[in-house]
């Protein structure tokens, strides 16, 4: 992460990283999604929760289980969840050994609804919150949204507070429903193959699409080596698992401590036993 990301990213929760994915990877996303569109599953209308300025006619879509597709459907989205466009800076928000929690696509085709303001740093929760400590950025679960279709200013789509991953005061729910201080959330454009980072407690959410083409937006999850949102009992790792690549196994595993140099031989000495 250069010196600029890192500042913008500390100071607003959130970057663009342009080109994560060629036009060749994105095509090949978007071939792949169209092959596999009767598997998106239009939401009723529940995630403008009320909101008379983010409702809209029809549901979000949601689609997952893109790992798991028949080849070469599935190489685009392994492709996306290790790149060398994204790694460097989820090394450095979330430390080395991190961990795939979960890749799943959002489509909004023209007309639907938003989705409410949701997360920020009030109140701090473990598995999300944002810390600035020892000269590092820590953050909790991290997402990469990689787009497959171009977001312009006023299509509408992805939003947020910037800065709220810092906020220390409860959001009133007339900001999170978008019907107060509209002109503080901001709506993020990008081309196909752009990927939007951000760290999950950061207040987001969506404004309704406007845009006559369908909304494409990859979301793919992350914690650190050892948080997770839930694990009990054994851990098994996927069917497809003997497929991936060793970059791409390397994300998919059972949380657990990853050592890090910490400067002094007597840690190393500890870690070998
Ligand atoms: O991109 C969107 O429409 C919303 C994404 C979101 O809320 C999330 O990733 O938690």
């Amino acid at each position: 992460m250069t010196d600029h990301e890192k500042f913008l990213f500390d100071v607003h929760g959130y970057l663009v990283i342009e080109s994560a994915l060629s036009p060749e990877q994105v095509a090949a996303a978007n071939a792949a999604v169209d092959h596999h569109a009767d598997n998106i599953n239009l939401r009723p209308n529940d995630l403008a929760r009320g909101s008379k300025t983010l409702a809209g006619p029809e549901g979000r879509g949601d689609l997952a289980g893109m790992l798991t597709w028949e080849k070469p459907h599935c190489d685009p989205f392994r492709e996306m969840m290790v790149s060398p466009n994204t790694t460097p800076h989820l090394e450095e928000l979330l430390g080395p050994g991190f961990r795939l929690a979960g890749l799943s696509m959002i489509t909004m085709d023209e007309g639907a609804e938003g989705f409410w303001f949701h997360e920020g740093g009030e109140p701090h929760d473990r598995s999300r919150g944002y810390q600035y400590r020892n000269g590092r950025m820590f953050t909790g679960m991290t997402n990469v949204a990689v787009q497959l279709a171009d977001v312009g200013p006023d299509d509408g789509g992805f939003a947020v507070l910037p800065g709220s991953h810092k906020a220390n005061f409860p959001c009133p729910d007339d900001i999170r429903l978008y019907e107060a201080y509209q002109e503080r959330i901001v709506q993020i454009p990008a081309k196909a193959g752009d990927a939007v980072l951000f760290c999950e407690c950061l207040m987001h959410g969506a404004l309704p699409w406007t845009a006559k083409h369908q909304r494409r937006s990859v979301i793919i999850r992350y914690f650190d080596s050892v948080s997770a949102e839930g694990l009990m009992g054994t851990y098994t790792p996927p069917e497809w698992y003997d497929d991936l690549t060793e970059e791409q196994q390397a994300v998919i595993k059972a949380p657990a401590y990853q050592f890090e140099d910490k400067g002094s031989k007597l840690y190393k000495d500890a870690s070998d036993g």
